[in-house]
């Protein structure tokens, strides 16, 4: 077996309901989708969840679609190929780009394909060949709005739809009364805030605030690459500091859990793992693991990914080291006007069980993959 033909396509999603962050306000995707075919005749999917905009991580759609992708991953397979041998296992896939910085939005997209095809070659679910145990979990959703009341219409919406865990977007100036008002609606929820860095080291202390409202976490307040002075402000607030936009492997996560334990405050740091933003599962798995191994809870962070995407982060919650709830649904019911895979995922009561089909246990709707965008690149690895 090997890898005989890679393409790149790109995809534009839209969404059912404009989704605000710090950064902005995001209505349609248009991203990246590796498609990988091999010798004996097996296609998987992977979709690389970038932004349009560098504005969450320096990697938006157009660094990993026309640079990473196009002009070095995928002409490195090839060679690869040519020259060490065969890929057949992620492991040779890894190896293959190791000496490729950077890129762990496009590298874990061919990573998502590849596993999507061991999952086919195995016959067996996501969550099995990685190890995972727990087949039901709860699940929680991410809250973009503008406004108080947009936020808690959502938050009202979520909750009739049966979600007991809330995350809502802050930065400064919609930060305390937005959590106020939610905390004061549902007093018995799980809530938690992400400012996606869009605090410094003069506003920060705002944050102190937050203490009073029984926040789960506080996700990425300070910059996007920093761990040190995340772990110092955490000495200054109750809240847990989660990490989101400053891990994008197992070093880094090492790196964070050696800081926070130096100052005996390892409760006080929770991990976002977004496997796509730690070049894939392989390495999410690592991470998960570590942090289990050392006391530090972890749960899965979505980049508003189509059915596809969430569904192979679903598949990876079930890993026991995996503790809290996900940002896997929308708020709103569904993401998009047209997602890519069926039956659409649900999780009625707020939790999703795991099936025991093959690979995603969704069916790839190829209709709506080819209505949604073109391919723009093919690498032939034979
Ligand atoms: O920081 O978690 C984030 C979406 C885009 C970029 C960054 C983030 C998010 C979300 C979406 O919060 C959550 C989801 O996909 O359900
Ligand atoms: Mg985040």
């Amino acid at each position: 077996m090997a890898i005989r033909k890679i393409s790149v396509h790109r995809l534009t999603l839209t969404l059912r309901v404009p989704f605000t962050t710090s950064f902005g306000t995001t209505t349609a995707l248009t991203r990246p989708y590796v498609v990988i075919e091999t010798t004996d005749g097996l296609t998987g999917v992977g979709e690389i969840p970038t932004l349009n905009e560098p504005a969450y991580k320096a990697e938006c759609d157009g660094a990993a679609a026309e640079t990473s992708l196009t002009r070095f991953l995928l002409p490195t397979i090839a060679k690869y190929q040519r020259e060490q041998g065969n890929i057949e296992t992620i492991d040779d896939l890894r190896s293959s780009y190791a000496w490729i910085k950077g890129a762990v939005f496009a590298k874990s997209g061919i990573e998502a394909a590849l596993w999507d095809i061991e999952s086919q070659r195995q016959q067996k679910p996501l969550w099995q060949i990685w190890g995972g145990t727990q087949t039901s979990f709860p699940v929680g959703v991410s809250i973009g709005g503008k406004t108080v009341e947009q936020v808690l219409k959502l938050a009202d919406n979520a909750a009739g739809l049966g979600y007991r865990r809330f995350k809502v977007k802050i930065w400064p100036g919609f930060d305390v009364e937005v959590a106020r008002a939610l905390r004061e609606r549902f007093p018995d929820h799980l809530l938690q805030v992400d400012a996606n860095s869009a605090y410094d080291t003069s506003n920060w202390q705002r944050l102190k605030a937050m203490d009073d409202f029984d926040l789960l976490l506080i996700e990425q307040p300070l910059y996007d690459d920093d761990i040190v002075l995340h772990s110092e402000i955490s000495q200054e607030i109750r809240t847990p500091i989660c990490l989101d936009e400053s891990i994008h492997s197992l070093r880094d996560t090492q790196a964070a859990v050696g800081l926070w334990k130096r100052n005996d405050a390892v409760d006080r740091l929770i991990i976002n793992i977004k496997p796509p933003r730690v070049s894939g599962f392989s390495e999410a798995i690592d991470i998960a693991n570590f942090c289990q191994s050392e006391g530090v809870r972890t749960w899965v962070g979505g980049m508003l990914d189509s059915a596809w995407g969430k569904a192979f982060n679903l598949h990876f919650n079930s890993l026991s080291a995996v503790n809290l709830p996900g940002d896997h649904f929308s708020p709103s019911g569904a993401y998009f006007e047209r997602d890519l895979a069926t039956p659409a995922l649900s999780a009625l009561g707020g939790t999703f069980h795991l099936g025991t089909e093959p690979g995603t246990g969704l069916t790839f709707d190829w209709t709506a993959f080819h209505d949604l965008g073109a391919q723009i690149f093919e690498q032939d690895c034979s």
